[in-house]
């Protein structure tokens, strides 16, 4: 049976993948599993029902059998666990892949959603012209040390794996910022990231849910979080 995932009903980045659902249907692809996607609104996410299954309201969650489970990372290292191709053999290799994935969620990820959460809502804040070019820093701190890890290799160890995925997928919340493209080693990995059959497959997938909503009645634009 295939498991069920939840994703946004009409995403507010317009199809461009960057909502977390995008990792989780990554992955799927990635080992071959299929899955059944149920779409919610953002009143939705608060309702109870989906409570139930997200104590925070928010997407994505899965459901496979009698396991419910939300937190993207916790969902991607089940499907790595479940199926093969994104963990390496050997006990060190797969603990280094998994330091990734969460070098990724806890280096990574938060100082990116700072970045581009000031962007986006506090530009009209008195404190923006001071605090976001501090929070850029932040970014692009990571990002130096990111890259001079990466250099030229293709991957961060060794082959491909559940570290990557996610990694590359924290990386594109900066797309349109014109931040990532300083950093060419880090370009590159995105780019080799996007161009995986697997890739290509989920972000069609989401973007033909975007396009089915854009065609149907305009909702509000609602303001989400993370
Ligand atoms: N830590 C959780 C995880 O990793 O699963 C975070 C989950 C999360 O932030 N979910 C967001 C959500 O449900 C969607 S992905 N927000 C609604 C709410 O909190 O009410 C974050 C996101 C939203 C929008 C864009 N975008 O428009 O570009 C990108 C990413």
């Amino acid at each position: 049976m295939n498991p069920t995932i939840t994703a946004f009903e009409r995403s507010p980045d317009r199809g461009r993948g960057l909502a977390r659902d995008m990792r989780i249907r990554w992955a799927l692809e990635e080992v071959g599993q299929s899955c059944d996607v149920r779409l919610v609104s953002f009143a939705a996410m608060k309702q109870p029902a989906h409570l139930a299954l997200h104590p925070f309201g928010q997407i994505p969650t899965y459901e496979e059998g009698d396991l419910v489970l939300f937190e993207s990372g916790a969902i991607l290292l089940h499907i790595a666990q479940r199926h093969l191709g994104l963990l390496p053999e050997g006990a060190n290799a797969r603990a280094r892949a998994m330091a990734w994935l969460f070098a990724a969620l806890n280096t990574m990820e938060p100082p990116i959603v700072e970045y581009g959460m000031s962007k986006l809502f506090e530009r009209d804040k008195p404190w923006f012209e001071q605090r976001h070019p501090m929070l850029e820093e932040r970014v692009r701190t990571r990002l130096g040390q990111l890259s001079a890890h990466l250099s030229d290799t293709d991957w961060l160890d060794g082959d491909f794996s559940l570290g990557d995925l996610m990694m590359v997928t924290v990386l594109r919340r900066l797309d349109g910022h014109g931040v990532v493209e300083d950093y060419p080693h880090l370009a590159a990995y995105v780019a080799r990231g996007e161009a995986r059959p697997a890739y290509q497959r989920a972000f069609q997938a989401q973007l033909a849910v975007f396009n089915r909503a854009a065609a149907g009645p305009a909702t509000p634009p609602s303001p989400a979080t993370g």
